[in-house]
């Protein structure tokens, strides 16, 4: 039940997320297939229905929850070969909270957060799209915290559920989806633009909106009656027109970011027109939408200086839209060490950066091919699990054969 690159190539029917990471035109042809790694099925013969993501839980449970767009939860087991792995069960339903037409750039259920005391704890938080698009019930983006049933852990408490943030959205894109705890057990959460084309208001530059932003909330230490704290580390906790919850600005759509083994946030944010960046995002920086895109001035008169740069920037040669992915530390592959593995949506490839202490060592190398990925999670060994929405599968990396 092995598939090569090649297979999954085969198979590629691009541009599911397009109306999600705000793209227009057609994809980039895929390359040829390396021999270095093979992509193999997670749960060979286990389809999911639009898969967006697979959140490991570092408990010892070997349980990985399938994150799927239109709203279901998927509780699998880490699978190891021998018997068939078991079917995935139901973990937790939220679709009737997402928006009719979530598939039109309203995002569905976008990406889902195990908070670091799970095991004990059992907080989940969610990033979804919801309302209706009427005057009474436009379109938002939710991030909602829930908690898995005391007396059976392997069931999500839909009557758990408390929002932490709602963001009326102006438009069909950008909603980002960013989801992620960091080293300092705060909540990073990454929130798109939300914004036509170009983002005329400038709004990832306004420091009053939330919208293009990377926020950091403490949801471990939330005062009576609110869903969270402003951590004491954030930037601006009490500065006048500036939200709280901002930790980083300038971003535009930043779907996908996962911290590394040594504390840096990689970003992913999917360009315009011309540039896609891989980012590590510092602490008050600004990345520059929409005044840059990746590594190109957009505004006349904008100083790039004052920008925090991509780490690595493409064009169209390389693909249109970036998923930001891991720095790998897994032992599986061991040339993989210090690269940061990616993919860019539109293309269809994985592609390899490597890296050093949050720079580039040298250019990046294309592993292979994968249709219409979505995420690429690690689990507690650095081991990596990539999610397709057009093979409707989640695969793992293993060395070729
Ligand atoms: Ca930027």
């Amino acid at each position: 039940m092995k598939m090569t690159w090649t297979a999954i190539a085969a198979t590629a029917s691009l541009g599911t997320l397009a109306g999600l990471l705000g793209l227009f035109g057609g994809p980039a042809p895929a390359t040829a297939a390396p021999a270095a790694c093979t992509l193999t099925e997670a749960w060979p013969g286990v389809t999911f229905k639009e898969p967006m993501a697979a959140v490991v839980a570092r408990d010892g449970t070997d349980r990985v929850f399938v994150v799927e767009r239109g709203g279901r939860i998927q509780l699998c087991k880490k699978w190891r070969g021998g018997t068939p792995p078991v079917a995935p069960r139901p973990f937790l339903d939220v679709s009737r909270l997402l928006s009719p037409g979530y598939d039109k750039g309203h995002g569905g259920l976008v990406s889902m957060a195990l908070h670091p005391a799970f095991a004990q704890n059992r907080r989940f938080f969610l990033f979804y799209g919801t309302g209706a698009g009427t005057p009474g019930d436009p379109f938002r983006v939710v991030i909602a915290g829930y908690t898995a049933m005391a007396a059976n852990p392997d069931q999500g408490d839909p009557a758990s559920a408390q929002i932490l943030l709602s963001q009326e959205k102006r438009n069909r894109s950008h909603a980002g989806g960013g989801l992620c705890f960091g080293p300092d057990g705060m909540l990073y959460v990454g929130f798109g633009d939300n914004a036509a084309h170009d983002d005329p208001d400038r709004v990832s530059q306004d420091m009053r909106s939330l919208e293009g932003k990377i926020l950091c909330l403490d949801v471990t230490n939330a005062p009576a009656g609110r869903p969270y704290a402003i951590p004491v580390g954030n930037p601006w906790p009490k500065t006048p027109g500036v939200r709280p919850e901002i930790w980083a600005f300038g971003v535009r759509n930043p779907f996908r970011m996962a911290f590394d083994a040594k504390g840096l946030l990689w970003l992913g944010d999917p360009g315009q027109k011309q540039r896609e960046e891989i980012d590590v995002v510092p602490r008050a920086g600004n990345l520059g939408w929409p005044l840059m895109e990746a590594d190109m001035p957009l505004v006349p008169g904008t100083d790039a200086s004052k920008m925090v740069p991509p780490v690595f920037a493409y064009g169209r040669e390389l693909g249109r839209a970036a998923i930001a992915g891991q720095v790998y530390r897994g032992q599986r592959i061991p040339s993989l060490a210090d690269h940061y593995v990616f993919a860019d949506h539109m293309a269809g490839k994985l592609i390899a950066l490597p890296v050093r202490n949050g720079r580039t060592t040298g250019g990046p190398v294309t592993l292979g091919d994968v249709a219409g990925a979505s995420s690429i999670d690690e689990d507690a060994q650095g081991e990596l699990y990539i999610t397709s929405l057009d093979d409707e599968k989640v695969y793992t990396l293993v060395p070729a054969q």
